[in-house]
């Protein structure tokens, strides 16, 4: 088996990191300098032609988005660890919130980070809606808060590769100046999945 993996620290990289780390199989690491534009050189470009981190190549076959590559992960190694569900509904809660982390909670998410950030040109910003994508983004948290009531982790009874990515969503979340304070189902759940030896070692 050769698995590589392209990243760059304190990026979407990371929860596909943090989830190798879970894993413990054996990778090999390629470290990309996005500033130098090195997702951009055409023999990466060959492997993922979007020219963005994180990509695996699994013996052979390019995978690219976060997504796709811890479910890929999880299906393919996760079960045997017990950090994936096997197939079946929890498999598919796994799915499911893997997924709304990236598409609902991610597009109100740019909606107010595109519409509110410095690092975008004032011109290309509107106040009105990046207070609408702020609000969405409080009010997908809301949902997450409530499902996590009473639960230690988002699926079943034990930690899986769901938790990796949704605990690295709210990392990413606390640098994005939202109040998270009042969602204390998240903060706790967050703390839990972060103090893991396996998170620390993943930047
Ligand atoms: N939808 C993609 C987004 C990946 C993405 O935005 N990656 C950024 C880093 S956070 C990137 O590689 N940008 C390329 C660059 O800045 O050169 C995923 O979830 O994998």
């Amino acid at each position: 088996m050769s698995l590589v993996f392209y990243y760059a620290p304190y990026s979407s990289a990371s929860s596909v990191h943090w989830a190798l780390e879970e894993l413990g199989i054996p990778y090999e690491k390629v470290q990309m300098d996005l500033q130098a534009g090195d997702t951009k050189k055409p023999d990466f470009l060959k492997i993922n032609p979007n020219g963005m981190v994180p990509t695996i190549v699994h013996d052979g076959v390019a995978i690219f988005e976060s997504v796709a590559i811890m479910i890929h992960l999880g299906e393919t190694f996760g079960v045997e660890k017990k950090l994936y569900p096997p197939p079946g509904l929890e498999r598919s809660q796994a799915v499911k919130w893997i997924v709304w982390f990236n598409v609902s909670l991610g597009e109100a998410l740019s909606r107010y980070v595109r519409n509110t950030s410095e690092r975008i040109p004032e011109d290309q910003r509107n106040a009105k809606a990046g207070e609408e994508g702020k609000s969405d983004v409080l009010a997908r948290l809301g949902i997450l808060d409530q499902e996590l009531e009473g639960k230690s982790y988002l699926v079943g009874d034990s930690f899986t590769l769901a938790d990796v990515h949704g605990a690295l969503w709210m990392m990413y979340l606390g640098m994005c100046n939202l109040d998270m304070d009042s969602f204390k189902n998240i903060t706790a759940w967050k703390t839990r999945c972060l103090e893991r030896p396996a998170a620390k070692r993943a930047p």
